[in-house]
């Protein structure tokens, strides 16, 4: 998967994909990542990028030609959809990750200032996301978040003791408790059944304690769900348990 980004900032994008999982996924040649920045399309002689908003009021504007003759100039090696990182976009979730990592290419358009000329939008791009309700410096940091959560969802990249289907949010859910040595900790145990090599019983306990933190933490996500009845079941158990414990303290 062929990733391009328009940025002011190549170097702060670029580091994404200098360790880790996405790091490793340039290494196997699963994705691309080049960046493309507008200031290397401004003609002045102080490379001016932003220029002050119509209307009067504070800040900058990023300013459209250099930003379109970037833009094309990615378009020419890259037939994805360009994704404008801006808090007006669409939220980005699991399931837009998903929809993402099934483009062949993504061009990233990333802001700065108060943003982009809005004709920019209108001519060049296929999609707002949002990686979150508060106001960053940059659409850089959203377009990393982007590149991670849909490259780990490409075929190879995670390894075999990795998989996306025990993320949180793979199944609507958030995710289960973990656990690792020591056995004690602090006086703090792991819960039995996780010592029990009974595979069934693991399954069980983990789908339990995602669906009660979930219940818990993010109740508009069970609602946006459709529970099993086995996954009912456990619901049920989970909270009946809770409210034993709750009234005992
Ligand atoms: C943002 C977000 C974000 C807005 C003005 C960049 C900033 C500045 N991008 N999700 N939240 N962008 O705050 O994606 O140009």
């Amino acid at each position: 998967m062929q990733f391009d980004v328009v940025t002011l900032f190549p170097e702060l994008v670029e580091s994404v994909v200098h360790s880790g999982v996405t790091g490793r996924a340039v290494e196997r040649g699963i994705i691309s990542l080049k960046s493309w920045n507008p200031r290397d399309y401004a003609t002045d002689v102080h490379r001016t990028v932003d220029d002050r908003p119509y209307g009067g009021g504070p800040g900058m504007v990023m300013k459209a030609d250099c930003l379109l003759q970037a833009i094309r100039a990615a378009r020419q090696t890259n037939p994805g959809k360009v994704v404008y990182l801006s808090p007006q976009g669409v939220p980005l979730n699991q399931a837009l990750a998903g929809k993402l990592a099934s483009e062949d290419g993504l061009i990233l358009l990333c802001g700065r200032y108060e943003g982009i000329d809005e004709r920019i939008i209108a001519l060049e791009v296929d999609m707002e996301c949002s990686i979150g309700d508060y106001v960053l410096s940059g659409g850089e940091l959203g377009a990393m978040v982007l590149i991670d959560a849909v490259a780990r969802l490409l075929p190879g990249v995670l390894g075999h003791n990795e998989s996306a289907a025990q993320d949180s949010f793979f199944d609507g859910l958030l995710d289960c408790p973990h656990y690792t040595r020591p056995e004690e900790l602090e006086g703090l145990s792991v819960p039995a059944v996780l010592k029990s090599g009974n595979h069934a019983d693991i399954a069980r306990w983990r789908k339990k304690q995602a669906l009660g933190r979930t219940w818990q933490r993010r109740p508009e996500l069970l609602r946006a769900r459709q529970l099993t009845d086995s996954e009912r079941v456990l619901l049920d158990e989970y909270v009946n348990e809770f409210d034993r414990s709750t009234e005992l303290h």
